[in-house]
């Protein structure tokens, strides 16, 4: 019998998925589960002609040109900013990511953020944990509302319609966003949302959340400057990458209270997270998990893992990045 085509599992994933791929690879799988360094990742890939992978591991122009024989890279995660996808496809290798099966788990997580956030609600955990509840005070950690109030959203792809939806037909929300591209009348009819500018966005928001992904112009869009043209009261969620928020800026102008409160599952140089976020208290901070239901994480790998097998086998992946080197990679 001919030998199977070898691939790379990035990092430990379930094993009924890996079983899966076994069915048409040799699989080399990370089941110690620990980050692979750039070289110990192309030490790993040599031979192999895929590899699914997660945001710990940067595909670029190096790891294409020292891993001939890779022909195609499968994101576990919808973001792929941890590939250069032009340079991929410039080297002939197909990439892949995940949409869609994580749009609403990732939106109630946003969401449980917003609540949170405006609620005060580890602030308050933290203070009873600590055994400081000693009486009950009429504004004891008295936060803003969420029902009613005005919801911004940053980034208005499937994660961003997902979210107004909850806003403006769960709470009633005025739902405003901001997005490069505006959406076509009857989505926005559906999704109640307004289309504004961004300093208007900024300016009206009671609860603004981020949901764009992230590339080098959109580095630190939210800033000091942009902080400063927040309400006093409001409040700011993060879902979605680190590095679109100054975070030294956003610490700072958490403790001058120059806005209310923040939440945030993702941050610059994570799993590292800015020092002076640890020692605010009016930030909620969460291990970037907005997708991390046990059932949304599988159908994720599944997904990775479907379009190997279907761009391996038949030459057809099911959600490309690069569909333009189909049928024309050298590789
Ligand atoms: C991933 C995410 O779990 O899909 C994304 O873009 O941020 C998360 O859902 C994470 O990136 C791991 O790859």
């Amino acid at each position: 019998m001919a030998q199977k085509p070898s691939i790379l599992v990035s990092r430990k994933i379930f094993p009924d998925v890996v079983d899966h791929l076994r069915e048409h690879f040799d699989v080399d799988s990370n089941d110690s589960d620990g980050v692979l360094t750039p070289a110990e990742l192309i030490a790993r890939l040599q031979g192999k002609v895929g590899a699914l992978t997660t945001g710990s591991e940067r595909i670029d122009a190096a790891v294409a040109a020292a891993c001939p024989q890779l022909r195609m890279v499968a994101n576990i995660a919808v973001g792929f900013n941890n590939f250069d996808v032009p340079a991929l496809s410039a080297a002939g290798v197909l990439a892949t990511n995940t949409p869609d099966v994580l749009t609403e788990t990732t939106a109630d997580f946003g969401f449980a953020l917003i609540m949170a956030t405006a609620r005060r609600l580890t602030e308050s955990e933290h203070f009873l944990r600590a055994g400081q509840w000693n009486r009950w005070a009429l504004d004891m950690f008295a936060g803003a509302e969420v029902h009613g109030s005005t919801l911004g959203i940053l980034g208005m792809g499937r994660i961003g319609q997902a979210i107004a939806r909850r806003g403006a037909h769960g709470f009633g929300m005025k739902v405003i966003y901001h997005n490069r591209t505006r959406l076509d009348a009857a989505l926005e009819a559906e999704c109640k949302a307004s289309y504004v500018d961004k300093t208007t966005l900024l300016k009206t928001a009671d609860h603004l959340i981020l949901v764009l992904p992230y590339s080098s112009e959109n580095h630190h869009t939210i800033g000091a400057a942009e902080i400063a043209q927040m309400k006093p009261t409001a409040t700011l969620v993060n879902i979605a990458r680190g590095g679109i928020v100054d975070d030294a800026a956003l610490a700072l102008a958490l403790r001058n209270r120059v806005i209310a409160a923040a939440g945030l599952d993702v941050f610059e140089g994570e799993p590292k997270v800015h020092p002076d976020l640890l020692t605010v208290p009016n930030v909620v901070l969460t291990p970037h998990i907005a997708s991390a239901t046990l059932k949304t994480r599988h159908a994720m790998a599944k997904l990775a893992a479907d379009n190997v097998i279907a761009y391996l086998t038949q030459g057809q992946p099911l959600t490309p990045l690069n569909a333009e080197i189909i049928g024309k990679a050298a590789r």
